[in-house]
């Protein structure tokens, strides 16, 4: 029958489907090398990963882990206010990096620095923007982690949750009235799916046809809360078929798997105007930031055998494997990525800082009267009251 909601066959049974009605096997995680870095022998792999492509993606993820590890340490040291780790999920950042081109569109969440770093951004640009210091674009104006970059076409990082998924719908609609071959990518928690814009932004994806990848990474927790509370149903790549969407679930910690999952989404999404959503599945290893302890509230045994599933140790193996990497080089590449990065942290803390007037700077052509009048007040108040700014930072 017809109905204007769609195109429906009659049936005499009353059959509920879904929830508690017909519970279903969980969609597979798609992977191509296994939990000791072998190469699945079976595994469909469309996109074949050359050597080249290989070799820059593991050592980015040296460099990743390297860069997770000291600023963590720096911030916790003092040195700056905040900082978020991605360890556990690399090979989600890096394998999906990987299988973009650079007219690709990116809108990240905040775990995903792995997908800057991977397109060109430096160890020093992400030092500067950590600091807030005068040679970052931000000047001081976001907080620590939140990088973006108009020539990687990486959209700046936004904290409040799920707000890039939108955005990214809408630089996909206008790739695809372009004609560009070219789609927007979007990355996300899976407790951002709760969120109402995640809901809006897939369905109106759908109707469009705008060509987006929206990468889901599932680390399983969201902060305190786990996967378990977050949700019902099959996660979030079961959410795909109801909004008419091609999904696929993917082993998170396999960068084979995720580069050929991520370039599979892209050249469906470009070919046949649509999105395609891809869940990683993964484990968030560290605390969710500098200001959590995640052993409140999850098992210490837990942490453990999840760290011990490394995924670029696994990455490393396969390349192992394919006679592209060795121990001689693997050495070498952690002691340089270790030198760039304390080098990177000593430049960019003692570069200098911007001036409390970029606080009211670059958003307005012409500063609107209220700003002006703000701005007042604070050079008013540095002025009967010096000891309230810093004194490495100038006022004007
Ligand atoms: C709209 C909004 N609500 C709440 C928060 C507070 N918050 C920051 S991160 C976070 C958890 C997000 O978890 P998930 O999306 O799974 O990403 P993960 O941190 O695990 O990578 C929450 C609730 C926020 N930043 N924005």
């Amino acid at each position: 029958m017809d109905f204007p909601g769609g195109s429906v066959p009659f049936t005499p049974t009353l059959t509920f489907v879904g929830g508690t009605f017909s519970p279903r096997a969980p969609l597979p995680c798609y992977r191509t090398i296994d939990a000791a870095g072998h190469a699945v022998g079976e595994a469909d792999v469309p996109h074949v990963l050359g050597q080249d492509t290989a070799v820059r993606m593991y050592q980015t993820m040296v460099k990743l882990q390297t860069v997770d590890t000291i600023f963590y340490e720096a911030q916790r040291q003092g040195r700056f206010s905040f900082y978020m780790t991605s360890s556990g999920e690399e090979a989600t950042a890096i394998g999906s990096a990987a299988a973009l081109t650079n007219d690709d569109v990116v809108f990240s969440q905040y775990r995903e620095q792995g997908v800057i770093l991977y397109r060109g951004f430096s160890v020093q640009d992400m030092a500067h923007q950590c600091f807030g210091n005068m040679h970052e674009q931000g000047r001081g104006r976001q907080m620590p982690i939140h990088y973006g970059s108009k020539a990687l076409n990486f959209h700046t990082i936004s904290s409040t949750l799920a707000t890039q998924l939108p955005h990214a719908v809408g630089a996909a609609y206008a790739l695809r009235l372009d004609k560009k071959q070219a789609c927007s990518v979007a990355y996300f928690g899976e407790g951002a799916a709760s969120e109402g814009d995640f809901h809006a932004a897939m369905n109106f994806a759908a109707t469009l046809g705008a060509p987006v990848v929206f990468i889901c990474r599932n680390n399983g927790w969201a902060i305190s809360t786990p996967a378990t509370d977050q949700y019902r149903g099959d996660g979030i790549a079961g959410r795909g078929p109801g909004y008419g969407m091609a999904a696929l679930r993917v082993d998170g910690g396999d960068a084979r798997a995720v580069f050929n999952a991520t370039a599979e989404a892209r050249r469906i999404a470009i070919e046949e105007h649509v999105p395609v959503l891809v869940e990683a599945m993964s484990y968030r290893s560290g605390h969710h930031s500098t200001s959590d302890d995640s052993s409140r509230y999850r098992a210490a045994e837990e942490m453990r055998q999840w760290r011990a599933r490394d995924p670029v140790t696994r990455f490393q193996r396969w390349l192992i494997d394919q006679g592209w990497w060795d121990d001689a080089q693997d050495t070498a590449a952690r002691q340089e990525a270790r030198r760039e990065v304390i080098q990177a942290l000593e430049t960019a803390q003692k570069a200098p800082k911007p001036p409390l007037s970029a606080m009211f700077s670059d958003v307005y052509a012409e500063m609107p009267w209220h700003l002006a009048r703000q701005q007042a007040e604070v050079f008013a108040h540095v002025t009967a009251h010096p000891d309230a700014c810093p004194a490495d930072i100038p006022v004007k």
